[in-house]
């Protein structure tokens, strides 16, 4: 690996990583001369690395080394194609610790929240290591005799794929690892937030005994850029599957796209997860786990919570508690503070979106009862730890007097903000839950069974915790989401093999003539007695 010095003042987090594509196992610089940076959020002071920005070159060498790639690779029994995966999970583990520094410095989560992430991904590589040794079709019988059928699950072929940086290590796992494991290969354009999460990533693929050309990284920015080349290439017929994580309005683009091609994209999208508090919730526990809901990795997850809809009996006294806890949180640059609640938000554009929230929510009439922008020295919070001036720091915020119909309630801000919904009883509050166009992830805070159930049964979500914070997927059960969250495809466990395989279904003829199917097939003969007779008749009931 290439390194070069880094600015003087961010030496102190290490050198800056020259970065290239990986392509055909070989890493590679690009066809221009136009690079990018990776800063640190928590300080912009550390270039983490700088990489080439990806055309419409690059990807097409990696897809023409993913298509022959695929030809062997395809062929290669599940088992072993398995053995690899479950090598690089172990490379994963042995290096959780560097892995999980570097999503710290590259991405700005707290020390917990990386080691939780890199987890995450290792958790993937063990589930799908077994998996090769299941990846179960059917035998069934066919309606003749002396005559077998049975179903495999095939590969697509090229998976194209586009992840996000909040997850950079974890997300991207759960869309290559099964997408190999199932005998695919892959072009994948990370995140420009993470390009040296994902070229580490790359060569310990490369370590575990990845073919040439199994698995591509084309790095580069999103837009007008290395994305939207990504997406041109599903019209050029390049992908025969692709996988994103991101926006919804890129999301749809993509959809669009694949429609085109006749093909079902993995999409998980944007949420506006709704988090229900009843009146009979624990309350002590409810904070918790709405702090952590709401601000954890500074509400820049997919699943972050962003209406807390408020039993009206509850909601002063929880508010009371809520936003003393928040006041405590520290908030600074996580790479010199393992203890801070959360670090700098990702990037500017989040940054700007952050700070027009302020906007929306003041036409919409909501109530500020916390949260003042962005933080500057001015503004500094007393327990802060770092340089505020470093990066795009943010203070915690609570909109109040929110009705769900506000755009406030309606739109994802991606930042540590959450807004208040008072309703009046258990019904409300479902609809109100209900009352958005997204369906990622919900909760609910309940003692009463009754109202647990209902909850999971009535609410249109994906995901559904009772009694936990609307975040928190584990590695082995299904992500995803509903209506605007996403297009019914999920992620992990065995139900993403459904994404990553098509069905075949195969008859073999051992009878040693034709026997044609519905023409050919024979029936069962009928009872050869007489009927009894009208059963009511014979037994003719006295009940009312
Ligand atoms: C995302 O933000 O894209 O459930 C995924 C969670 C994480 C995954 C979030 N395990 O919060």
């Amino acid at each position: 690996m290439d390194f070069i010095e880094n600015n003087p003042g961010g030496k102190r987090y290490g050198k800056t990583l020259v970065g290239s594509h990986f392509i055909n196992n070989r890493f590679e610089g690009g066809s221009t001369k136009e690079v990018f940076k990776s800063l640190n959020p928590s300080d912009l002071n550390d270039v983490v690395g700088v990489f080439p920005v990806g055309g419409e070159k690059e990807i097409q060498k990696a897809v023409d080394a993913a298509r022959s790639a695929f030809a062997k690779w395809s062929q290669t029994p599940a088992p072993v194609r398995g053995e690899i995966i479950g090598r690089f999970g172990k490379l994963l583990a042995e290096n959780k610790q560097t892995l999980s520094w570097l999503v710290t410095r590259e991405i700005g989560k707290t020390k917990r929240e990386a080691l939780g992430s890199v987890q995450e991904a290792i958790d993937t590589a063990h589930f799908f290591q077994s998996e090769g040794r299941r990846l179960y079709g059917q035998t069934v019988w066919s309606e003749m005799r002396n005559k077998e059928c049975m179903t495999y699950r095939r590969p697509y072929g090229v998976v194209g794929i586009i992840s996000a940086g909040n997850f950079p290590i974890a997300v991207p796992s759960w869309k290559i690892i099964p997408a190999l494991l199932c005998g695919n290969t892959v072009v994948w354009k990370p995140s420009e937030d993470s390009p040296v999460i994902s070229y580490v990533f790359a060569q310990l693929a490369l370590e575990a005994g990845l073919p040439p050309g199994v698995l591509n990284v084309v790095h580069g920015l999103g837009g007008k850029s290395t994305g939207e080349e990504m997406i041109k290439g599903i019209d050029k017929g390049w992908f025969q599957k692709f996988s994103f994580t991101g926006s919804t309005v890129v999301g749809k683009m993509i959809g669009e796209a694949c429609g085109r091609q006749l093909q079902v994209p993995s999409l998980e999208l944007g949420g506006k997860n709704p988090l229900v508090i009843m009146d009979d919730a624990d309350l002590g526990k409810a904070v918790e786990a709405s702090l952590f809901s709401c601000y954890g990795t500074g509400g820049q997850r997919c699943t972050s919570t962003g209406n807390l809809i408020l039993h009206e009996k509850i909601a002063d006294r929880f508010i009371a508690d809520f936003s003393s806890a928040a006041e405590k949180l520290k908030i600074g640059n996580p790479c010199l503070d393992e203890t801070v609640y959360y670090g700098a938000l990702i990037n500017s554009r989040f940054g700007e979106r952050f700070l027009d929230h302020f906007e929306m929510a003041k036409k919409d009439g909501a109530k500020l009862l916390f949260g003042k922008g962005r933080i500057t020295k001015d503004t500094r919070p007393s327990n802060f730890s770092g340089d505020e001036s470093h990066g795009f720091y943010v203070h915690p915020t609570l909109w109040d007097g929110v009705k769900i119909n506000m755009n406030i309630a309606q739109n994802e801000v991606f930042g540590p903000t959450v807004n208040v919904i008072r309703v009046k009883s258990f019904e409300e509050a479902l609809s109100v839950a209900n009352g958005t166009a997204y369906g990622l992830s919900s909760a609910i805070f309940t003692q009463n069974p009754q109202s647990m159930y209902l909850f999971k049964n009535h609410i249109d979500a994906g995901m559904t915790s009772i009694n936990n914070s609307t975040t928190g997927a584990e590695a082995h059960l299904p992500f995803g989401g509903t209506k605007g969250s996403g297009n019914g495809t999920r992620e992990s466990g065995i139900w993403v093999i459904d994404a990553y395989t098509k069905w075949q279904a195969v008859n073999v003829d051992l009878s040693g003539r034709l026997q044609l199917a519905q023409i050919d097939a024979e029936t069962a003969t009928m009872a050869d007695i007489k009927p009894m007779g009208n059963l009511n008749q014979l037994f003719p009931s006295t009940w009312a």
